[in-house]
């Protein structure tokens, strides 16, 4: 992509309106624009990064068995009123009212339509297990919108639903999502702590919130130091085995969000406990027969009496990833995008664009790494080299190419690392070399 093509508008200046440094840093670099109160435009630059961890995500899902589906934004009341959610949402439900008076709402979740979608359809107990997600966008008219796509109003979430016949199957499906989840969260460069989390009306242990840690997060957390260090999502787990010793030797150890804490665990971890604010990244449930009971999710089971299915459901908050990747990894400059989501891998930056020599060696390189399948930005624009650096080391791509005059002629490029800061002089095939390999 050349830059002088791509709709980028960057801004200089700090936006009065952003409290956090991902909301300032991702309107500064022209990622999103902000269309009403957390309602927000994705422009080309974010939507990259957006696809990017949706895919990471997917392929997480896909990799644990479940299976991508499409449902609506736009569901009937008449759903939620059978499993009495109707009212009891509250104001955070955006409700409309169609053409023929028919009530409708913009979901804020699905678990009603799949159920229904589930019930109608499964008649055995060899339609089970079942795990079903969709990446789909929601609304909830949060009382105080902030911090950009943090805390939006209309987000894109990855949720999925598993059907199970008894327990034990429905605990292996939630400790499949929890495996998952860990190495989804570490694909993005993240350290997402399970944390213990309010299991609502089933209780048990089996509700887990993951959350990164950064000083603008929402909720004040506190968990044992091994967590903080550990690099569990990297851990070579066949999610086919008995994943329930992995996960204990997490739970095992204290975690805990807001009002889930407990002063005396606390006192007892002496120096190796950690306090610190976190985001919520993703969250999963396991709630029993709630929604299958509501929605008659019943199958003949293997002695040929009826079976409620058993379900969990298990969300993550795609659109806020955005946002807490940069909480995570920023500096004074800019944003310093994992490899994984960056929205292109090089910046190449012709330093002195109409200059035949620097224009040349640029479109040498430019060309060689898209031949190899690489995404590069070049920037070709007419501007000043010290707006070019400004505006590279704003949007963060992981490395950066540097052609200039003084460098075309010594035969060699610049080759920078935004992540580490490092600089090296070397010729355009050593570069390539590096890039590619
Ligand atoms: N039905 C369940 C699981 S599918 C559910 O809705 N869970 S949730 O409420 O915890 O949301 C899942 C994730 O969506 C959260 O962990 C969070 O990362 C994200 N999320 C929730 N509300 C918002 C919001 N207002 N803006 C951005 N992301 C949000």
């Amino acid at each position: 992509m050349r830059l002088s093509r791509f709709f980028m508008p960057t801004i200089k200046e700090n936006p009065s309106e952003a409290q956090i440094v991902s909301h300032r840093l991702m309107l500064r670099a022209g990622m999103i624009r902000q269309s009403s109160a957390g309602i927000y435009s994705w422009l080309p630059l974010g939507f990259r990064v957006l696809q990017k961890i949706e895919q990471i995500v997917r392929q997480e899902q896909d990799a644990i068995g479940a299976q991508e589906m499409l449902m609506p934004t736009i569901q009937p009341a008449d759903l939620w009123r059978q499993s009495e959610r109707y009212d009891a949402y509250g104001p955070e439900m955006l409700r409309i009212t169609d053409r023929h008076d028919r009530d409708m709402l913009y979901g804020p979740t699905n678990e009603e339509q799949i159920t229904e979608i589930f019930a109608d359809a499964a008649k055995s107990y060899r339609d089970l297990p079942r795990m079903l997600y969709h990446i789909q966008w929601k609304f909830r008219d949060e009382v105080r919108p902030r911090f950009g796509v943090m805390r939006g109003r209309e987000f894109l979430m990855k949720d999925a639903y598993s059907f199970d016949l008894d327990f034990d199957a429905a605990r292996r499906s939630y400790n499949k999502q929890f495996v998952a989840y860990l190495k989804t969260f570490a694909r993005l460069g993240l350290t997402a702590i399970p944390m213990k989390a309010d299991s609502g009306p089933i209780g048990g242990d089996m509700s887990h919130e993951f959350v990164i840690l950064a000083e603008t997060g929402e909720s004040e957390v506190a968990c044992h130091r091994d967590l903080i260090a550990a690099d569990w999502g990297n851990a070579d787990i066949n999610t086919e085995g008995d994943l329930q010793p992995f996960i204990d030797s997490f739970t095992d150890k204290y975690a805990a969000t807001d009002d889930k804490r407990d002063p005396e665990a606390e006192k007892a971890l002496g120096d190796d406990l950690v306090v610190a604010r976190g985001i919520e990244v993703g969250h999963i449930f396991y709630f029993g027969t709630k929604y299958s009971k509501a929605f008659k999710a019943v199958v003949a089971g293997p002695d040929g009496s009826d079976v409620t299915a058993e379900m969990g459901s298990y969300g993550i908050g795609v659109s806020r990833l955005v946002g807490g990747i940069i909480e995570a990894s920023h500096d004074d400059a800019g944003i310093i995008w994992p490899e994984a989501v960056a929205p292109f891998k090089v910046g190449l930056i012709n330093l002195k664009t109409g200059d035949d020599a620097c224009d040349k060696a640029c479109e040498d390189i430019y060309r060689q790494l898209q031949d190899a399948g690489i995404e590069v930005l070049l920037d070709d624009r007419d501007a000043r080299a010290g707006a070019k650096f400004a505006d590279m080391d704003l949007i963060g791509l992981p490395w950066q190419v540097v052609i200039g005059p003084k460098a075309v002629a010594a035969g060699v490029v610049e080759l920078k690392n935004r992540a580490r800061g490092e600089r090296q002089e070397i010729s355009a095939d050593a570069a390539m070399a590096l890039l590619t390999a």
